[in-house]
């Protein structure tokens, strides 16, 4: 009685998720009944309460929780698959004022990351580590985890995991209780009320740890994904509760906290230049800063499409060709969720100067591959900017951009492979280029086609080939 109950949203999420593309900006991208949103719950609420949101970095991992950077209103970070240890390891020894939550599902955590998790936790970070088990890969369709359970079926183990093949499921909490420098271990599940008001107990005390820099806390959420395991969210857990946490005991595996002392390292001094020196001589690069006389005007440059079609490698063929000319260049990849489809695209600069950043928003050339990409970044051309697309997939678009059509898929087909496409819409790339001063520019992609293709070498003349088509077809046809 006299208990106060907390309706509505957490004030250490957003109140609008900005972030969030498309025109849905309250409700978050998980599907219905996953855990990943009752924790994110907890996290929003326990930063706010505890204070520690003006100090806080949320690690959003590769997994389903991906996006979490949509929704806490704190500091936030994208990092490689299993890389979120390590991250935070980066975070708070520069800036020993930070507190980081090293958000991790069971393949980030167990799988590609259990060295860096492993060796997190025996350094003693100050850090607090929040685990989601849901015994699957939730954001790539549902394959076997080191936590899958025995009979367990998944995309990858459709008769059961079985302990001849795949040994026993990884019981994480109780081998990081077995470390040394660990202070707080605790297995919880966001199941029944009850179980998730223990979750929130057990969150608090892994933050509380973390904020009196007592070391490393692990918190393990066993969690529902309904969507993999084709149940219900109510059927999930069920599941879990009967299937789960009989091999998944629940529980406090270790509290050691009280007994040590908050660790105090020495605030580290950063001088930029010395880092500077230090990054380009290790990568053996000896002009940096130069600048190139080849390219007058730096071009940024979008290359968008489904996957399969070859877009990272279409930037990444370009960026080759820039490099070998002596041009400044970066290259960044972005691609969706698998289990939301999505564009892939890539960014690709080519400066004559020093590339402040590899992200590409105005974009002087866009190379789209089919109608939702170019839907999607048409808008972000620049006055004077080119629109090169793909004629077989996409229909002539309304725009007062200069256009070049590249029918680039039948190209392939007639050449007798679809996957050349991206050289052929690439040679109408170097067509466009004429215009930017790019002088031998032909001879410059056909050493990024060599160099790409080295290891099939049967592909590098089909490429070529293609890449020439392509060009011949901008130049005969469209300018
Ligand atoms: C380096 C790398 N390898 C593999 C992948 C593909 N991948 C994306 S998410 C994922 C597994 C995610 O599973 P989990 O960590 O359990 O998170 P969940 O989605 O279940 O929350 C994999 C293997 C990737 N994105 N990057
Ligand atoms: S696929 Fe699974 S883990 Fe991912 S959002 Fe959906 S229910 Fe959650
Ligand atoms: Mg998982």
């Amino acid at each position: 009685m006299g208990r106060k109950l907390k309706f509505g949203k957490p004030t250490g999420f957003f109140d609008v998720f900005d972030r969030r593309p498309g025109p849905i900006k309250k409700n978050m991208h998980y599907c219905p009944g996953c855990g990943h949103g009752i924790l994110h719950k907890l996290i929003a609420e326990a930063i706010v309460d505890l204070d520690m949101r003006d100090h806080m970095v949320v690690i959003s991992p590769v997994g389903c929780a991906v996006f979490a950077y949509y929704y806490f209103d704190a500091g936030g970070i994208s990092v490689p698959h299993g890389r979120a240890p390590a991250v935070a390891t980066g975070i708070i020894r520069a800036n020993p004022d930070s507190f980081v939550i090293s958000y991790q599902g069971d393949g980030d955590l167990g799988a590609i990351g259990l060295n860096n998790f492993l060796q997190a936790a025996n350094r003693g970070e100050n850090m607090t580590v929040c685990f989601v088990n849901n015994a699957i890969y939730g954001m790539t369709s549902g394959q076997m985890a080191p936590t899958t359970l025995i009979g367990q079926k998944t995309a990858t183990s459709p008769y059961g995991r079985s302990v001849e093949n795949e040994g026993y499921p990884l019981k994480v909490s109780e081998m990081v209780a077995a470390l040394e420098s660990p202070i707080y271990v605790e297995r919880v599940a966001l199941t029944t009320p009850a179980n998730i008001m223990a979750a929130r107990k057990a969150l608090r005390k892994g933050l509380t740890n973390m904020k009196e820099r007592r070391g490393f806390s692990l918190v393990e959420f066993l969690s529902g994904c309904p969507i993999n395991q084709k149940m219900t969210a109510q059927q999930v857990d069920e599941w879990i509760e009967k299937e789960m946490i009989p091999y998944f005991p629940l529980g406090c595996f270790k509290d050691i906290a009280a007994e040590r002392k908050p660790i105090s390292r020495p605030k580290p001094t950063f001088d930029k230049k010395k880092v500077l020196n230090a990054l380009v001589s290790s990568a053996g690069i000896t002009k940096w800063g130069a600048k190139s006389t080849v390219l007058r005007k730096e071009l940024r440059v979008k290359c968008a499409g489904y996957g399969g079609q070859g877009i990272l490698s279409l930037g990444m063929m370009i960026a080759a060709m820039g490099q070998s000319r002596d041009i400044n260049v970066s290259w960044l990849p972005s691609y969706g969720p698998e289990m939301r489809g999505g564009t892939a695209n890539c960014s690709v600069v080519l400066s004559n100067n020093v590339i402040g950043s590899p992200v590409v928003q105005n974009t002087n050339i866009l190379i789209a591959m089919n109608q939702p990409s170019m839907n999607k970044f048409l808008p972000d051309l620049v006055d004077g900017g080119i629109l090169l697309y793909d004629s077989t997939n996409i229909a002539p678009p309304k725009t007062d951009r200069r256009v070049y059509a590249v029918a680039a898929s039948d190209i392939a087909i007639k050449l007798g492979n679809i996957r050349c496409a991206n050289s052929a819409i690439m040679g109408a790339f170097a067509a466009c280029l004429k215009g930017f001063e790019l002088e031998d520019y032909e001879d410059a992609f056909e050493e990024a086609i060599r160099q790409t293709f080295r290891k099939k070498k049967e592909l590098v003349e089909l490429n070529i080939k293609a890449f020439h088509e392509g060009r011949k077809s901008v130049e005969t046809r469209n300018v």
